[in-house]
């Protein structure tokens, strides 16, 4: 069983970095986790990454290509797999999860499996072995605000999950911090808000529309349009986690969020139609049960204790670059588009 020094401040900026030789990231052939191996690669060079990851719908091998991670097929709920390769490692990052809210109101059952039980199964491995535990969650384990109000989520925000996912992040969240405070556990917990960014998967609401326009379809809007989300590039999520990593502190928790101000879905939607040269092209389809007005992440305590910021502060660029991502890289999900939209389809959305 290792020993972690955890005695300076945190908000020592200056506090000794964690350096890792071995870090083991789950779900790391999906869209964050494979940008976060991307990162790794660029930052910490003497980093040896493992990935595990069960290439479920949502990962794919392709997104690792050309790194130097090596990539372990398997489930996150393989307790002797995970047991062997958390007995190998300095860190987990856990990215792994069934991501999809959509996809939660048609079957929760494999958000409770792996977003829960596999969740369990590695804070036992990283219990024995003694291993740092990151865990990767969301803002919408706070539930939402309300349109409008000037109010943002704190990381002392109470719970209160509408979905299905998000009730299965809550849960998930809660079991990191009982195995900190019940076993000393070493964990951090980051929650961020929503990403974009290359190699995101083409059900999420900004790819799904850049690749419609792409393929010659409507952009889709789901109901009214006026709902806010909190956007943020995926390199500066990922910046944040290595942050967190190298001197965050145990047992703490992290929100991050860009501090963009707030935007709908419909003028997200106006600006890709607008970026893309389909000015005002787009449809309204069937709302999203139960869904979530606004979210929005108040990050001070990252930003000042951790001296974190975002590189990507104008969502028009970011956008742009997304885009064109999308539009070089057609290989990469053109095969998948017709699967996805005849679902979408089928729920009038
Ligand atoms: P994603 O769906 O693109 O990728 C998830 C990856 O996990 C896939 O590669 C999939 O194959 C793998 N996986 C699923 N079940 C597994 C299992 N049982 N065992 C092993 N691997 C499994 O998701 P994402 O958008 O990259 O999200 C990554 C993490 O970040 C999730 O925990 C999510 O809750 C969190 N998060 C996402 C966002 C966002 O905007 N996408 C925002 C905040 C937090
Ligand atoms: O076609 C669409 N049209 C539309 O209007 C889709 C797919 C979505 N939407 C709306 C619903 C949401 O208000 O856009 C918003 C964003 O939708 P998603 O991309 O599905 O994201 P969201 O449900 O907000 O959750 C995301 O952020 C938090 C991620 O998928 C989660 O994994 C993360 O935890």
């Amino acid at each position: 069983m290792r020993t972690f020094d955890n005695s300076t401040s945190s908000t020592d900026l200056f506090r000794t970095p964690r350096v890792f030789q071995r870090m083991l990231v789950t779900g790391g052939a999906g869209f964050i986790g494979a940008n976060f191996v991307r990162l790794v690669e660029q930052e910490w060079p003497q980093c040896e990454v493992v990935v595990i990851d069960k290439l479920t719908y949502a990962g794919n091998r392709e997104n690792l290509a050309g790194t130097k991670a090596k990539l372990v097929e398997g489930d996150i709920n393989d307790a002797q797999l995970v047991d062997d390769l958390v007995g190998n490692t300095d860190v987990i990052v856990h990215f792994a999860a069934e991501s999809h809210n959509d996809n939660s109101l048609k079957d929760p059952s494999p958000f409770i499996t792996t977003n829960i039980m596999g969740t369990f199964t590695l804070l036992e491995a990283a219990r024995k072995n003694g291993v740092y535990f990151h865990h990767v969650s969301t803002d919408e384990v706070f539930g939402d605000l309300e349109i409008g109000a000037p109010t943002k989520f704190t990381e002392s925000t109470a719970y209160a999950p509408s979905s299905p996912y998000s009730a299965s992040k809550a849960g998930s969240d809660h079991l990191v911090r009982a195995w900190a405070r019940s076993f000393g556990v070493p964990v951090t917990v980051s929650n961020c808000s929503n990403n974009y960014g290359p190699y995101q998967h083409i059900e999420k609401f900004i790819p799904r529309q850049i690749t419609n326009i792409l393929d010659g379809r409507t952009p889709k809007l789901y109901g009214t349009g006026e709902q806010v989300r909190d956007w943020i590039h995926v390199d500066d999520h990922n910046l944040a986690v290595l942050d967190i990593l190298s001197h965050g502190e145990f047992g703490e928790t992290y929100n991050i969020g860009a501090d963009q101000k707030d935007i709908n879905n419909g003028e997200v939607i106006e600006l890709i139609c607008e970026l893309m040269g389909r000015p005002g092209d787009y449809e309204h389809v069937a709302d999203r049960p139960g869904h979530d007005q606004r979210y929005a992440m108040d990050a001070t305590k990252l930003r000042e204790e951790l001296g974190w910021s975002p590189r990507y502060t104008n969502l028009r660029e970011g956008l742009e670059q997304t885009i064109a991502w999308y539009t070089n890289n057609r290989s990469w999900w053109s095969a998948s588009k017709e699967s996805v939209e005849s679902t979408y389809a089928s729920q009038g959305q």
